[in-house]
Order: structure tokens, then sequence, then C-alpha cells
């Protein structure tokens, strides 16, 4: 009886230990609106495996183009968002819009 009960005290410390080991940052979404044809906030940073939404607020299509092709939109039409995780690994990500090439942000992902 005592062994057992040891043996489940022994048993809850591994598994907190375990669920200590495997936390990680829980993945946000972000917003980066597009409105009178400029990116707000123009840079952003976020964690890996972190959301972007891109939300066009304008009336014409944008897109949300990466120099480096890590992600492309294609258009975003008028009031519409598209969605992505563009932080598959860290760096600085500069990124455009093909119909409008002086839109420009950046994405830094830690
Ligand atoms: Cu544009």
């Amino acid at each position: 009886m005592l062994s057992q009960v040891r043996y489940a005290a022994i048993a809850s410390v591994f598994a907190l230990g375990g669920v200590a080991a495997c936390t990680r940052p829980t993945p946000r979404a972000h917003t980066v609106t597009i409105k009178n044809f400029a990116f707000d906030p123009a840079e952003l940073t976020i964690a890996r495996g972190d959301t972007v939404v891109w939300s066009n607020t304008d009336i014409v299509p944008h897109s949300s183009t990466a120099r480096n092709s890590a992600w492309d939109s294609n258009a975003i039409g008028a009031n519409a968002t598209w969605r992505d995780v563009p932080g598959k690994a860290p760096g600085r990500y500069e990124y455009y819009c093909v119909f409008h090439p002086t839109m420009k942000g950046t994405i830094v992902v830690r």
C-alpha cells in the first residue's frame, strides 16, 4: 500500500516535469491591417508558430508577398483577410504588395 502511494507520488512528479519540459508559448494570432495602401504595423515581431492575419480594408486588392518566397497571399480582395504562419524559422522577412510595390512590410520572427 505504501509502495503504491509512493509510486503514485513519483509518477505525478514525472508527469508535471514532462508538462513543464514541453511547455511552449501558445501560438498567437496577430493582425496586419492594410489601409490606405500601407501595412499597419509596417513591422511586426512574432514568435515562431504565430499566425498573422492580413486584413485588407481598402477597396482594391492587395497582396502580402515575401521577397524570399516564404509566403505569397496572391490577391487579397477588398474587405477580405488572408492568414499564414510565416514564422517557420527565425529571421527578418521583408514583404511587399505585388500590385503596389511601394507597399512594404516586415515580419520579424524570434
Ligand atoms: Cu497593394
